[in-house]
């Protein structure tokens, strides 16, 4: 008798406590799908530069609500799984008490293989057809061709291997399923099937990679060392903004220093470089079709990265390490408008690297014109040195001659 009581409450303790953890877990699932409700919400209030493009890129908070029902509903349905999976085991043991014959288990799990595998492959099928577009635009780069092309060879040797294996892991686990009128076969070894999964996918990815590596060295090399002159483009990440940089009519971008950032000087442009005067400051990244683009890459703060899908450009922008990305568009904006069927159609530099809390808005509009348009362009633009900046050097000059002479006395005394 008191051994009872006392599983009882042993029994009654257990329990509680798993009431307990269970509540605790429910508690952290409700506060965690409310706090993304609540971020995403915040995030979309504020107007973004996807706006221009009149794409539906914009995120509502009922899209973040929907992500948050569409999980319930997974949980819903694994809850509801294993109800009926724990019911049949009840019908099971009953049917053992009546002396009858038992479910057979080994059916029921090879079934559920089949379901599984035709369910998968009917979702891989859905996902590449509904979700497959959307992956990335149409390539408006030289370079951006050969990426795809290496993409799509990627992805078609990737999805037969998967179609087969799949299939074989399923269809084999339905046909070989346990039954009393078969043996397993044991095979412990065998040398034979060892070498063909150790050799062949060794020489795919080796051809692979080799591929990759060319096309690689081809992007970089496209341009580099044959003397044809790239138009330069200073691309500047800070939090949380791009500063665009464009050479005048000397084609060279002057020498800059962080030490000399400062507030009319943004970039800390060295104006002791002559190459620096006739420097430009532009807002939109305007850029000549057919004709090869030098972006030279830089940050100011964190690291952040320089990404122009369309033009199949992404390299990160890395404070201290200033880089260069060399890539030719081929298809200006106008022709991209009424290919995409979109008036409002503009290419966009985006950050790829998350930077912060505004990391979302660091976009910039590049637009992709004729040769004649960009020169009518690049004439308008107005030069970095601006008259604030020219009275501050002044100012600069006059306080370094005062500290030398402040210096003087110093070591005189
Ligand atoms: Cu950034």
């Amino acid at each position: 008798m008191q051994h009872n009581t006392e599983y009882q409450t042993n029994d009654t303790m257990a329990f509680k406590r798993l009431i307990n953890s269970k509540k605790i877990f429910s508690l952290f699932a409700v506060f965690s799908l409310l706090g993304t409700n609540l971020l995403m919400a915040q995030d979309t209030a504020t107007p973004t530069v996807s706006s221009v493009t009149g794409g539906d890129a914009t995120a509502t908070p009922g899209m973040w609500m929907s992500v948050g029902y569409y999980v319930l509903l997974f949980l819903v349905l694994c809850v509801v799984i294993a109800i009926v999976g724990k019911i049949l085991k009840v019908y099971d043991l009953s049917l053992q008490l009546q002396n009858k014959k038992q479910i057979n288990w080994n059916n029921i799990m090879g079934a559920i293989c089949i379901l599984f595998m035709i369910v998968g492959f009917y979702g891989a099928y859905w996902s590449i057809t509904e979700q497959g577009s959307m992956t990335l635009p149409e390539a408006a780069s030289k370079h951006g061709v050969k990426i795809d092309q290496m993409f799509l060879t990627t992805s078609i040797l990737t999805l037969f291997v998967f179609v087969l294996t799949q299939f074989l892991l399923f269809f084999f686990a339905f046909k070989y399923r346990g039954s009393d009128k078969r043996k397993a076969y044991f095979l412990p070894h065998n040398n034979t099937i060892e070498k063909v999964w150790t050799i062949v996918p060794a020489i795919v990815l080796t051809i692979l990679v080799v591929f990759g590596f060319f096309t690689w060295q081809e992007i970089t090399n496209s341009t580099d060392g044959k003397g044809e002159s790239s138009i330069n483009i200073d691309v500047t990440g800070h939090q949380f903004a791009w500063e665009l940089r464009y050479p005048g009519n000397d084609g060279k971008l002057g020498r800059k220093n962080y030490t000399l950032i400062g507030g009319n000087n943004k970039l800390g442009i060295d104006y002791k470089d002559r190459n620096s005067f006739d420097d430009l400051a532009a807002d939109t990244m305007v850029i000549p079709v057919n004709k090869s683009i030098r972006l030279n890459i830089n940050a100011q703060d964190v690291i952040h990265s320089v990404y122009m899908p369309h033009f199949r450009v992404q390299l990160n922008a890395v404070p201290g390490l200033p880089t260069f990305f060399r890539f030719t568009p081929t298809i200006t904006t106008a022709e991209m408008r009424t290919r995409t069927d979109n008036a409002k159609f503009e290419y966009l530099l985006y950050c790829n690297k998350i930077c912060g809390a505004s990391h979302y808005n660091m976009q910039k509009v590049v637009r992709v014109v004729t040769d004649s348009e960009y020169n009518e362009w690049i004439a308008r633009q107005k030069p970095y040195l601006t008259d604030g900046l020219k009275k501050e050097l002044k100012l600069a000059e006059g306080n370094q001659k005062k500290n030398i002479s402040q210096n003087r006395l110093a070591l005189n005394n």
